[in-house]
């Protein structure tokens, strides 16, 4: 996805009629256009996107939570390849080499542990982003579960803090917690299985107050790619998303706490064995054909309000983004929209509303491209 890209709700203007484009601005919107088929390329493949935004807010994208894994190599400024607080559940340890990204994809390869090490004879993988910034907002993945009984996972969760009674407290939220093919739970992998902990540890006694969800999905997990997605509406309220349609509702514990949910955390992306299922044996691990968990891509946004966003983004910049003045972008963008739906240029599927979005994002790179020079 396009850095700074921008998205308007579903309310798409597709029927905005555009008037005859003059001919100098011909030339100029032929050659955006060539800067626009290549975002075309790039978001064609979206399978979804945030629901629909409130009345007089946009989504803007959230870029430390968001990835398409596109390159040869996980990107290090934006995730670790381990989990930095945590060593694994044994009998699975996260292994930096279990992380690899290849054809556009973050996979995680679970295996047997070259050397084992106490309780640890398997090896996961953990992808977790270095920014612990993530609030409110929608977060949304593509991936397909291994097809083997250890997790393929999407979650939020933050670092204890501690509470004035002396209480320590941390929230995560589980957008989905995937077991591709379970031995105890073999049913598991026909859900999108979503939960919400509040953890509360005093004196030695650790509570979890655990609020869950849960809809069915098909194919089963491991079988193909599905698009889980929370929007984490407020510290009472995470609205659950399958496939870009809304499923469920969770509205964690209050039990220690009025507003539970409104700490920021971290992501993590990570492969578990669980003390309520069987691990797999070395033979299944070594299996290429269903050890592995793959993440098409990661994206988030946050909600901004209408007319803060370009203030927003070249304070971001410090003021590159702002484009040439005698271009006059807020006018040409709506020119852009006939040459964006050129049947030779589309898919033959039509344009989904990001399209929008995408504008914007080449109005962005006008400043910093050829038409600079005209
Ligand atoms: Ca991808």
């Amino acid at each position: 996805m396009p850095d700074g890209m921008i998205a308007e709700g579903h309310d798409a203007l597709w029927h905005e009629a555009a008037g005859q484009i003059p001919v100098k601005e011909r030339r100029k919107v032929d050659r955006i256009s060539a800067v626009a088929a290549v975002v075309v390329l790039v978001t064609s493949a979206r399978a979804h996107g945030p629901p629909p935004a409130p009345a007089g807010y946009v989504w803007v994208v959230n870029k430390a939570f968001s990835d398409e894994f596109d390159g040869d190599r996980l990107d290090k400024a934006k995730w670790h390849d381990h989990h930095p607080y945590w060593k694994g559940r044994p009998p699975a340890k996260f292994v930096p080499g279990a992380v690899s990204v290849a054809n556009g994809m973050l996979r995680i390869t679970n295996g047997p542990l070259g050397s084992p090490d106490g309780k640890f004879t398997i090896a996961g993988g953990a992808v977790v982003s270095r920014s612990a910034q993530a609030l409110y907002g929608y977060y949304e993945a593509r991936m397909k579960a291994s097809r083997i009984s250890m997790s393929s996972t999407f979650w939020l969760t933050n670092r204890p803090k501690l509470e004035a009674d002396g209480a320590r407290t941390k929230q995560e939220l589980d957008i989905n917690e995937a077991v591709g093919e379970g031995k105890k739970h073999p049913g598991r992998k026909h859900f999108m299985k979503s939960n919400t902990h509040y953890f509360h540890t005093k004196g030695g006694k650790r509570a979890d107050k655990a609020v869950r969800g849960q809809c069915r999905i098909s194919p089963p997990a491991g079988e193909a790619f599905h698009t889980y997605g929370a929007w984490w509406v407020d510290a009472n309220t995470i609205r659950f998303y399958h496939n870009g349609k809304h499923k469920f509702t969770i509205r964690p514990s209050t039990h220690y706490d009025k507003t539970p949910f409104d700490r920021p955390m971290y992501m993590n992306l990570v492969t578990e064995t669980y003390d309520w299922e069987t691990p797999p044996t070395p033979e299944e691990l070594r299996d290429s054909s269903r050890n592995t968990t793959y993440y098409d891509w990661v994206r988030s946004y946050t909600l901004v309000k209408k007319g803060r966003t370009r203030g927003k983004e070249s304070a971001g910049e410090a003021g590159r983004s702002r484009a040439p003045r005698r271009l006059r972008p807020d006018r040409l963008s709506w020119k852009l929209v006939p040459e964006l739906c050129d049947p030779k240029a589309s898919t033959g599927k039509g344009f989904p509303i990001e399209m929008l979005v995408d504008h914007v994002r080449v109005w962005r790179g006008v400043k910093q491209g050829p038409l600079e020079d005209e």
